[in-house]
C-alpha cells in the first residue's frame, strides 16, 4: 500500500538556474514563471493565491496587494539578502515565515563595492568612452586624472557583514578605515577591521572616499541628498551597492555636475531598472545595472540557500536564515 501524501505548491516567480527548478519539483508542486522579467503584483497576487511557499526576487513586491489572496502562503524566500521588498510587519500578522539569503554573498558584493570604488575613482568608464569614440590622440602629462585610493580614508556607511568585508580589503591598499553604523560595532570587530566609529557628519567631511552598505528600512530614504552632498570634499567619490533610495539621484546629478563632488559609482537606482533622467549624461559616473552578486558561484549559492529556507519552512523546520523570527516559537 503507497501513502498519497499531497505535496506542497509552490511559486517560483522567476527564472531560476536548472538545478534549482530539479530540486523543488523532485518535492513539490512547482507553478513555474520562467520570464527573467517580474510579474505586475495583480498578476504576482494570483499566482500566490493557491501556493504553500513562494521564491521570490528582490523585485517581487510582497506586500497587502500581492499577498491579499494569498490563504495558504506559509513563506516566502527572497533570494537576496536585502529584503526592502517584504513588508515585514504584514507577513508576520499573517503567520507567513520572510526568508534570505545572507553570507553566501558577502564577498562578491564586496569586491563589487571596492571595483566600482576604483573606477570612479580612477575615472575608468570616463576614460574608456573617451577612448572608443577615437579622442585618444596623445599620451598627456595632466590627462584623465584621478584621485587616489591607496593610503586615503574610506567612510563606510553601514558596517555589517558586506561593510566589515569591504574595510578588510581597504587595509590592504593602506587604507584609513572610518564608519557610521545605527550601532557602534564590539570592540573586537573594529579591531580586526581597524575602523574608528564616528557620526555622520564626521564621516562625510573626512572620508576621501564614501561607501553607502546599509540596509534600505524607510529612516534611510535619501539618507545622502543635497546637504550631506556639500558636506562631502571636492575630491570625493560616493560609492552606493546597498539600494537606489538611500540616496537622492537629483541631488546627486547636481553634485556631479557642480564638482562638488569627484565622481559616483551606481550599482542601484531608487526606480530600478528605470534610470533617472539625467543621469546617463553625467561623465563622471560609472554605472552597473544592479550586478553586486553577479557572479555564477554566488548567484547559485544564493538559489540554493533560497530553497533551503524555503523546504525548511514547509517541512515545519526553522528555516536557516529566518527574518520574522519572532514566528518560531
Ligand atoms: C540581488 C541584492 O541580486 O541580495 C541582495 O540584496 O541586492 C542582490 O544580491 C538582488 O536583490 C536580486 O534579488
Amino acid at each position: 500500500m503507497t501513502t498519497n501524501l499531497a505535496k506542497p505548491k509552490i511559486f517560483v516567480a522567476r527564472q531560476i538556474f536548472p538545478e534549482g527548478l530539479e530540486r523543488l519539483r523532485a518535492v513539490a508542486e512547482v507553478d513555474y514563471n520562467d520570464q527573467t522579467a517580474p510579474l505586475s503584483p495583480s498578476d504576482l497576487s494570483i499566482r500566490l493565491a493557491h501556493v504553500d511557499g513562494a521564491l521570490v526576487t528582490g523585485s517581487e513586491k510582497i506586500d497587502a496587494q500581492t499577498l491579499g489572496q494569498a490563504a495558504r502562503l506559509k513563506i516566502v524566500s527572497n533570494i537576496a539578502v536585502g529584503f526592502n521588498n517584504f513588508d515585514i510587519q504584514l507577513l508576520t500578522e499573517k503567520n507567513i515565515f520572510a526568508t534570505n539569503t545572507p553570507d553566501v554573498l558577502t564577498d562578491t558584493t564586496a569586491d563589487m563595492g571596492f571595483l566600482l570604488l576604483m573606477a570612479a575613482a580612477r575615472r575608468l568608464s570616463e576614460s574608456e568612452h573617451w577612448l572608443r569614440a577615437g579622442h585618444w590622440k596623445n599620451w598627456s602629462l595632466g590627462g584623465m586624472m584621478g584621485v587616489d585610493i591607496h593610503h586615503s580614508t574610506i567612510g563606510i556607511m553601514g558596517m555589517g557583514r558586506i561593510g566589515q568585508a569591504i574595510a578588510t580589503r581597504a587595509l590592504a591598499f593602506g587604507m584609513t578605515v572610518i564608519y557610521y553604523n545605527r550601532r557602534r560595532l564590539p570592540e573586537e570587530i573594529e579591531t580586526v577591521c581597524q575602523a574608528r566609529y564616528v557620526s555622520k557628519e564626521e564621516l562625510l567631511k573626512t572620508a576621501d572616499h564614501v561607501m553607502l552598505v546599509m540596509p534600505y528600512v524607510p529612516e534611510n530614504h535619501h539618507f545622502i541628498a543635497k546637504k550631506e552632498l556639500a558636506l562631502m570634499k571636492p575630491t570625493a567619490t560616493l560609492v552606493n551597492i546597498a539600494r537606489g533610495g538611500i540616496v537622492d539621484e537629483n541631488a546627486l546629478i547636481h553634485a556631479l555636475q557642480h564638482q562638488q563632488i569627484f565622481s559616483a559609482g551606481l550599482d542601484v537606482y531608487e526606480g530600478e531598472p528605470n534610470i533617472y533622467p539625467g543621469l546617463l549624461d553625467v561623465p563622471n559616473i560609472v554605472l552597473a545595472p544592479h550586478i553586486g552578486s553577479a557572479t555564477k558561484k554566488t548567484r547559485l549559492a544564493m538559489m540554493h540557500l533560497a530553497i533551503d529556507n524555503l523546504l525548511a519552512g514547509l517541512n515545519q523546520q526553522r528555516p536557516p536564515h529566518l527574518i520574522n523570527s519572532e514566528l518560531w516559537k
